[in-house]
């Protein structure tokens, strides 16, 4: 066996050793998360009333037709290990969620990658008409900035503590930054323009991974770490960490996309082959994929063992994220 596969095989190991030794607590305090986060989403999305109507029910349709959570409870369990207590984080978890929910309505249109479900459902312009699809993603970018700026008003006006207003600008000058063209929309506009191109190099879709995917997870445990007041050295450390996670994560996704199970997944399987879609696990090769996110993952475990905060759930989190079947 060569190093790398010894090193895959290595952290495979400690990957299922660690999921399955509390494999049922571990499930039941996720579900216990995911339930906490649609608690959160609730009291923050609009109440669907008045002239509007339509927009806030598309919007609050897409958000609350499941999924995994994965950024607001990536962001909580940052934010905790770092010492942080306070429900200000609440707005910021919402509101991420808003915006990965918008992306995902904008992927899916007619324009992007046209697909009929998404999260085991129709998808948004299906269900209301391209039109309000459009708009209710828009909609829930605006709406997620609007949820953020009353972190102002709520938390920090009451404490009129300067160090909470300072926390809650860096958070959303961070999460609006990795949102944007210097992440998620410039890796999103990289993706498209890459169909045109007959090969991708292994860089160019690094880029895409990076910005497309990896930038908002880095929103999610960099805004926790600011929110809590982290030490620029931590910041780094979490951005690095949230990195390796988003690399691992769309590497999987693409390995999914191949052995994976329309049903379990929610969406459809071998949509990349059917785009003509090159992926890491097509330019790369499977094995190498493989591979990569074994080696991404532990780095990423590597990082969150160093803290000394509770970080047991968050690398549990972190394997069952880049072990997942769907
Ligand atoms: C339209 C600006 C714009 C961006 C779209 C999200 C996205 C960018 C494209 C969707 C396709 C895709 C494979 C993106 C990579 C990131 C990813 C794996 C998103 C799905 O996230 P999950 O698995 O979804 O966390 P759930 O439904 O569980 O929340």
């Amino acid at each position: 066996m060569n190093s790398s596969s010894n090193e895959m095989s290595n952290v495979k190991s400690f990957s299922s050793q660690k999921l399955s030794a509390g494999n049922t607590e571990f499930e039941k305090t996720l579900s216990e998360k995911v339930q906490e986060v649609e608690g959160i989403l609730n009291q923050y999305l609009p109440q669907a009333k008045g002239d509007a109507k339509t927009v806030m029910d598309a919007m609050n349709y897409s958000v609350l037709a499941g999924g995994k959570r994965l950024r607001p409870i990536l962001m909580k369990e940052t934010y905790h290990i770092l010492g942080g207590k306070d429900a200000i984080i609440e707005p910021f978890m919402a509101a991420l969620e808003m915006i990965h929910t918008y992306s995902l309505v904008h992927d899916d249109l007619p324009a992007m990658d046209n697909d009929e479900y998404r999260r085991g459902r129709k998808t948004t312009h299906i269900v209301y008409g391209e039109g309000v699809g459009i708009l209710a993603g828009d909609g829930l970018l605006n709406y997620a900035f609007e949820t953020m700026l009353s972190a102002f008003s709520k938390y920090a006006d009451t404490k009129n503590d300067i160090a909470i207003y300072k926390n809650v600008a860096k958070a959303m000058s961070f999460i609006a930054k990795k949102a944007g063209i210097y992440g998620m929309i410039g890796g999103q506009t990289a993706d498209i323009e890459a169909e045109e191109k007959e090969k991708l190099t292994k860089e160019e879709l690094l880029f895409i991974h990076e910005n497309k995917t990896a930038a908002l997870i880095e929103a999610a445990m960099v805004s926790g770490a600011l929110l809590a007041g982290a030490t620029e050295e931590t910041v780094r450390q979490m951005e690095r960490c949230a990195y390796s996670i988003g690399i691992a994560f769309q590497i999987q996704d693409d390995i999914l996309d191949v052995i994976g199970d329309s049903k379990e997944l929610g969406k459809t399987a071998r949509s990349d082959e059917k785009n003509n879609k090159q992926t890491y696990v097509t330019i790369c090769g499977m094995e190498q994929a493989q591979r990569e996110v074994a080696k991404l993952s532990q780095e990423a475990v590597d990082i969150l063992s160093s803290f000394e905060g509770e970080h047991e759930f968050l690398e549990q989190l972190v394997l069952s994220l880049v072990y997942r079947n769907k």
